[in-house]
């Protein structure tokens, strides 16, 4: 979950100018604990605030300038949010993110390389010494063209965050650990490899977009992509703006966790301070329709034939058992190249399904280029990359079928299955009328 709050929460804007006066900071029911248990009931496992966005605006009170929260009436200037915010998220053993914008409007050193980035890297020391455990750092890449150039010591600051907090992710354009998915819609690419080629990208840089969203089968760095998209229009909370239908947000989930991404949809708190009532509503109805379709695993109680198993523990159960990482099927045979397939074979009536989950045993690397499936004989899906997670939803009616064919056409190696899953979706193509 992201979290965008700022001085925008209070002036209606997207990108602030940098010349807001912080007494507009004032939530008048600031309560970083709703937030924790609204992320906490739809199942949330990291929140990730903007500890300050493009205006400058800290949202803790930062030695290194008076543009912060020492200066709003809020907890008349004695406040800390990041810290409540925190102190909130781990309460609920959530783990906590930060997002410290490079592009600065406010700060006047900003324009001038070396100032700049000694106040940049001070601001990143202050926090990460300040508030521990933190697990993902996120540097965003965006800029208005029209404002001054600013070189960024990129490697400077990524050292120095691992050398405070060793085990820390750190997001951007260009990893080094998580990888941006190129665009703001929740969708990865069709085709979608955790590995890219770090030397091909920069942060900031115009026409990456697609290489980002692909990967690169070739690519020698592993960094999966993360989908960062908001449950309303803008980033920032605005009271004409209401949050996205489920069936938006399960496009979504389909598009990005479905694809082998990580998703983080933003849930921006409003002026009281609050996560607004109908965006928790919504993300609530999100995680349960979640739950529904994916409790169940109609995969689970049939029978599972499959092209060959490597001896050992590598059977075919493995693909039906809890265990999605370390436990998987492994054909006989040492190349990528033969034809590699499973077959699920239900008994008497058949089952009616219309979503096909198939996860490679990520831990060993990402593998399958090609795939396809079949159901009953009949070619469904034309399909591409699998990686950690790859969920189909069949364009067709529900299917009532008795024998799924997954076939691997094309793998860098031999393919490892982790898990297979049948599931039924009841808000795919009732979803018209759903909301
Ligand atoms: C973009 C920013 O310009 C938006 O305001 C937002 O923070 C989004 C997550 O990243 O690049």
């Amino acid at each position: 979950m992201f979290l965008h709050f700022g001085v925008n929460t209070f002036t209606d804007r997207e990108w602030g100018t940098g010349h807001e006066n912080p007494a507009v900071f004032n939530p008048s029911e600031l309560n970083t604990k709703q937030w924790a248990n609204v992320a906490a009931e739809a199942g949330i496992s990291l929140m990730i605030l903007t500890a300050k966005h493009h205006d400058g605006f800290c949202l803790w009170p930062s030695k290194y300038t008076e543009h912060s929260v020492i200066n709003s009436p809020w907890k008349a200037g004695k406040g800390d949010v990041v810290q409540e915010f925190v102190d909130a998220a781990t309460l609920q053993g959530i783990d906590v993110g930060i997002y410290l914008s490079p592009w600065d409007r406010h700060e006047p050193r900003y324009g001038h390389d070396i100032a700049y980035n000694e106040y940049y890297l001070a601001q990143l020391q202050e926090l990460l010494n300040k508030y521990k455990n933190v697990r993902e750092i996120w540097f965003d890449g965006a800029k208005d063209p029209k404002s001054q150039n600013v070189s960024y010591y990129f490697s400077d600051w990524f050292s120095m965050v691992k050398e405070l907090q060793s085990s820390i992710n750190i997001f951007s354009d260009a990893g080094p650990d998580v990888r941006w998915v190129g665009d703001e819609t929740g969708t990865a690419g069709y085709t979608c490899w955790s590995t890219i080629n770090r030397t091909s990208l920069s942060i900031g840089a115009p026409n990456i977009s697609q290489y980002l969203s692909t990967g690169d089968p070739r690519g020698t760095d592993w960094l999966p992509a993360e989908c960062d998209v908001s449950i309303r229009q803008g980033w920032f909370w605005h009271k004409s703006e209401s949050p996205k239908r489920l069936s938006e947000l399960l496009d979504i989930y389909y598009n990005s966790v479905g694809r082998n991404c990580v998703l983080l949809l933003n849930v921006p708190p409003n002026t009281t301070g609050l996560v607004s009532d109908d965006d928790a509503h919504r993300l609530k109805e999100f995680r349960s329709a979640i739950n529904t379709i994916f409790s169940k695993n109609l995969a689970e109680d049939v029978y599972i034939k499959v092209s060959s198993q490597r001896s050992g523990e590598f059977g075919p159960e493995n693909m039906l058992d809890k265990d999605h990482l370390w436990s998987y099927w492994a054909p006989s045979g040492d190349d990528g190249e033969e034809d590699h397939w499973i077959e699920v074979w239900t008994n008497g009536g058949g089952l009616r399904f219309n979503v096909i989950r198939v996860q490679e045993a990520i831990g060993l690397g990402q593998r399958i280029e090609r795939h396809e499936i079949y159901v009953d004989g009949k070619l469904m899906i034309k399909g591409r990359t699998v990686g950690y997670k790859r969920l189909h939803r069949l364009d067709d009616d529900v299917v009532h079928a008795h024998v799924v064919r997954i076939r691997i056409t094309k793998a860098r190696g031999l393919p490892l299955i982790s898990s297979i899953g049948l599931h039924f979706d009841p808000y795919w193509h009732s979803r018209i009328t759903v909301n």
